[in-house]
């Protein structure tokens, strides 16, 4: 059976990971955008990750025409480092203030984290469905070390200044084939998709 898709993101990069790890022919993929025909400004008012992927999965409900049949996912992420008391956490996408892009939060984490030897972290990630008014939550994660400086280009977010367990260059430095076979979307996108399409 082929199911229809529905991703719930404004974030350019996110959406084309997230599109790029649910290739697969039973999968029809589209944005938010062109189902609804607008972008929606979601304020994500949770303390966790868990009830931020809530917030913006529910937020299309009010779309009912448009998301007939459909599959909802929306995803809620960011990084968690030990050494700053799990910060920034769910706050990721507005660390250090809504002038920063996502180099200036990398320059601004690494800058909080000074020489700290403990530099252990994790991405997390929360993928929320909708399918016939059921929710359901799939999470996924990945632990690493924070790098001393801004490595590679590939990616986006905090990708530069993150190395994955096991090797020794950021997930932006690395080939896209390893990020999205280990990641925390990866991770959480597995399991939503052994739950629809079932091996
Ligand atoms: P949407 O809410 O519209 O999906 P967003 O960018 O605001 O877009 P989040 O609220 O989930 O998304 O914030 C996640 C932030 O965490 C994101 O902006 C990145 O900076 C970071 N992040 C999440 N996943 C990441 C990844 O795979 N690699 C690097 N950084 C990541």
């Amino acid at each position: 059976m082929t199911h229809k898709i529905v991703l719930v993101t404004n974030n350019e990069k996110k959406c084309k990971e997230l599109e790029s790890l649910l290739n697969n022919p039973q999968l029809t993929v589209k944005r938010y955008s062109d189902i609804i025909g607008k972008t929606l400004d979601i304020e994500e008012t949770g303390d966790t990750f868990e009830e931020n992927a809530i917030i913006k999965a529910k937020a299309l409900l009010a779309y009912p025409q448009q998301i007939k049949n459909c599959i909802i996912v929306a995803d809620d992420s960011g990084i968690e480092v030990d050494a700053l008391n799990k910060e920034p956490g769910v706050y990721s996408a507005r660390y250090g203030g809504p002038d920063l892009d996502d180099e200036g939060r990398c320059q601004y984490l690494l800058k909080n984290l000074g020489n700290s030897s403990n530099r252990n972290a994790r991405f997390r990630c929360v993928i929320a469905t909708i399918i016939n008014q059921e929710l359901k939550l799939y999470t996924g994660s990945v632990e690493g070390q924070i790098a001393h400086s801004i490595e590679g280009e590939k990616g986006f977010g905090y990708d530069p200044i993150f190395i994955p367990e096991g090797y020794t260059q950021s997930f932006a430095q690395l080939d896209y084939s390893i990020k999205s076979s280990i990641s925390h979307r990866a991770k959480a996108l597995e399991k939503f998709k052994e739950f629809i399409s079932p091996k």
